[in-house]
């Protein structure tokens, strides 16, 4: 498995719609782990294609946090099915690092998808998985959160953006992992 780099905000690829997968390929598996070692180094819930430069529609999710106890979930071709209610909360985005904003979202999903193997299932979703769920379809379709917001709160995001972003020169982020980080830290304090 490979650690992929993550294109940041202005990096076009964001902003350009998917092409769906017709064949669950092995090489389509292998981009999988890949996003998923990439997502968990990077502490993110979810990750999409687009995020590491690639024009597949299909997004890796594991909304549980807790190294132990892994929960990934992988969705190729998702579509929204159904959706109901609306609620407020904070989202951040891998592409768009200290970046956060509220998003108003459907409270619920019904999510229509192909898994691993190219087999169809469906998932019904509230709470931070049906946050996710839309943040991630979001991406698929060349949308990011910062669109949702008001004009005045996207303008201070973009602000905030402005500052940040001196330190993607290329519109990539290495993602180290964090166990590097505390091996490294380990060393300097010997
Ligand atoms: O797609 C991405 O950029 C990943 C993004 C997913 C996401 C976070 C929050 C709400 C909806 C979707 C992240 O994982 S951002 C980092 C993160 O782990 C996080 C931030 C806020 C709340 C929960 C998690
Ligand atoms: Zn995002």
């Amino acid at each position: 498995m490979s650690l992929l780099d993550i294109h940041v905000l202005g990096s076009p690829v964001l902003r350009q719609e998917t092409t769906p997968v017709t064949v669950v390929t092995d090489e389509i598996r292998c981009l999988i782990d890949d996003m998923f070692e990439t997502m968990y180094a990077a502490r993110g819930i979810g990750l999409a294609a687009p995020q590491i430069g690639r024009p597949e529609r299909l997004t890796v999710i594991d909304i549980t946090r807790d190294h132990d106890s892994k929960q990934p979930m992988v969705f190729i071709n998702p579509e929204i099915v159904a959706s109901d209610g609306a609620i407020r909360g904070e989202e951040g985005c891998l592409s768009i690092p200290e970046v956060f904003g509220e998003v108003q979202r459907s409270a619920s999903v019904k999510v229509r998808a192909l898994d691993r193997d190219g087999q169809p299932f469906e998932v019904e979703a509230t709470e931070l998985l049906a946050r996710c769920l839309q943040h991630e379809i979001d991406h698929l379709h060349g949308r990011l959160f910062i669109d949702h917001l008001s004009l005045l709160k996207r303008k201070a995001a973009l602000a905030k953006w402005d500052e940040e972003k001196g330190k993607y020169p290329d519109l990539r982020r290495t993602v180290v992992p964090a166990l590097l980080i505390a091996e490294h830290h380990d060393d300097a304090e010997l």
